[in-house]
């Protein structure tokens, strides 16, 4: 009998699932709760799915608390069980209210109708799993939905925070999940929704991407010092930027710096976190590594989202988490999506911990996202036309802790000196502090941003397109070989699908939840292939 059953990054136990524990660090006990969770909010989505049918409008809380239900259950975001349980209860409560607007709620999945209390939550979570469904192409299907659709919930909730919101989304979100409640639809129903969840995908990226740069800016070319000051500092990780913007306007004449860390390092790309002079700068690379360089910063370290591992003894105390994020005997700052947030504590505690033990030196830069390279596309056209620039190379993704990804660090090393690489997410620190040069002044890694601002580089891609006068973006010279860990890159990839984009090299190894026959729907309609050698796939990638 399997103590857990979880599959759903890219670092799950043998390419198959995690069952005793999990590679992330989640233990049976939080998966059971996750996964109940999960099956809450799917019934609580299926109830509001009705109500939309019904005429009703949903309020506001009510889709806050969906997408931060599944934004608390994505890879390494919360290992909090007690924060779980709340969250579960907290769900039960409000669907029962839902469920009493309800005018006709025959034909409701056992799912939106299902109430307990606390002592039965380990009973139930039992059967909800991904296990549940035995099926094993509705299963895969089911997941790559549930999936993509946590991804977007992550998107949506930092849009959310800004105050951007759109109701579309939030009706979609409810109604993908409802489906995946529902035994009488097929496989090609599951497939038609996959790539429905594409095409949301897209509208939450653009939401988000609004909702940044209405309220930051257009991120343009920065260059971030990786080097340290003489102040005690804060850092800040993951990936609410609303977060960042609160932190820096408390931490302001107070003596204590704030650092990036990892997915956070493109905030400093926007005009308005310039005008903080004690954003110092960038600390330390991918999430994965941060164990060690936590360890080092000395001061406290705020993770505001994923990617957490669980932290070592000597620093847990300076561990802070606030929003979906949590973990066991790390303080939470408390605050709801969109309000303000206190971080005082973190502020006192800063004050008296040693300024961070410098580990790296120099500069990096970034900042090329659309706004940015639309204003460069002349240089680049000409590039282009020039052959100065022969392709480019989508690298975005992810990073992550197997030795495999090695292979991204290889790849981008042995590019030809006229390929360009465009990153997004933390994919980039494989490359980002090579040396790789320019071409006629054109970094050859371009970095957009974060995961979401894959954005970006689709947007950049469909305006290449149109310059060069293209029916197809697939005849641009434009390969795609990206790196997944988690949920948001299942969104990620499933949009690129909905624009188009096909011949998608994904590694370092392929989804376990996708079955024989989903995976080969993926490779039979878009050309999806894993990674190979670095020199088969030079070949393939770039001639
Ligand atoms: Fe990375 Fe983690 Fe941004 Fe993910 S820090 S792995 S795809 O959370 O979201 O790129
Ligand atoms: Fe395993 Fe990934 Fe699930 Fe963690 S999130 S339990 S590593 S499959």
């Amino acid at each position: 009998m399997e103590e857990m059953f979880c599959y759903q990054c890219q670092e799950t136990a043998g390419c198959t699932g995690c069952t005793k524990s999990g590679v992330c660090g989640k233990k049976p006990d939080v998966a059971a709760m996750q996964d109940l969770l999960v099956y809450v909010t799917k019934g609580m989505s299926a109830v509001t799915t009705r109500m939309r049918a019904e005429g009703n409008t949903i309020k506001p809380h009510v889709n806050r608390r969906v997408s931060t239900d599944l934004f608390t259950t994505i890879t390494n975001a919360n290992f909090d069980k007690e924060a779980i349980v709340e969250r579960i209860k907290g769900t039960l409560i409000a669907k029962s209210k839902l469920l009493a607007e309800v005018k006709d709620p025959s034909g409701l999945p056992e799912a939106a109708l299902w109430s307990g209390e606390e002592p039965e939550f380990e009973a139930k979570a039992a059967t909800v799993g991904v296990l549940a469904t035995e099926n094993e192409d509705i299963r895969s299907l089911r997941e790559l939905i549930t999936y993509g659709v946590k991804g977007l919930a992550a998107y949506n909730k930092h849009a959310n925070a800004l105050k951007h919101t759109n109701e579309e989304v939030d009706a979609f979100i409810q109604r993908a999940l409802a489906a995946t409640l529902d035994d009488s639809l097929s496989v090609d129903d599951l497939v038609a929704l996959a790539l429905e969840t594409g095409k949301f995908g897209v509208d939450v990226m653009a939401l988000l991407d609004a909702a940044n740069t209405k309220t930051y800016g257009n991120p343009e070319i920065t260059e971030v010092d990786l080097g340290v000051g003489d102040n005690p500092g804060i850092l800040i990780s993951g990936h609410d930027l609303r977060d960042l913007e609160m932190l820096l306007e408390q931490t302001a004449g107070t003596g204590v710096d704030v650092y990036t860390h990892c997915e956070m390092l493109p905030a400093q790309y926007y005009p308005a976190f310039k005008k903080y002079p004690h954003l110092k700068g960038n600390y330390g690379n991918a999430w994965w590594k941060q164990k060690e360089e936590f360890e080092k910063f000395n001061g406290p370290i705020l993770m505001t989202t994923n990617c957490i591992v669980p932290p070592a003894e000597s620093y847990k105390e300076r561990m802070w988490t606030t929003g979906a994020a949590g973990y066991p005997g790390c303080t939470h700052i408390s605050g709801k999506c969109g309000e303000g947030k206190d971080f005082s504590a973190i502020i006192e505690q800063a004050k008296g911990c040693a300024a961070p033990t410098q580990i790296e030196t120099g500069k990096i830069v970034g900042g090329f996202a659309h706004e940015q390279v639309f204003a460069l596309a002349d240089a680049v056209v000409d590039a282009v036309k020039s052959g100065a620039i022969r392709k480019f190379v989508v690298m975005a993704g992810c990073d992550g802790r197997a030795k495999s990804r090695d292979y991204y660090t290889q790849f981008a090393e042995a590019l030809p000196n006229d390929v360009v690489i465009l990153t997004a997410g933390c994919a980039k620190y494989k490359y980002n502090k090579l040396d790789l040069g320019d071409i006629g002044g054109i970094p050859r890694v371009l970095d957009a941003g974060q995961c979401n601002d894959s954005y970006s580089l689709a947007l950049i891609a469909l305006k290449l397109k149109e310059i060069f006068e293209l029916d197809d973006v697939n005849d641009l010279p434009l390969a795609f070989n990206i790196a997944w860990y988690e949920q948001k890159a299942v969104i990620v990839l499933l949009a690129l699908l909905y624009l188009g984009v096909k011949n998608i090299h994904l590694g370092p190894t392929l989804p376990a939840f996708l079955s024989p026959n989903v995976a080969n729907v993926l490779v039979e309609n878009f050309g999806i292939a894993g990674i190979g050698t670095v020199d088969e796939d030079l070949k393939i990638l770039i001639g």
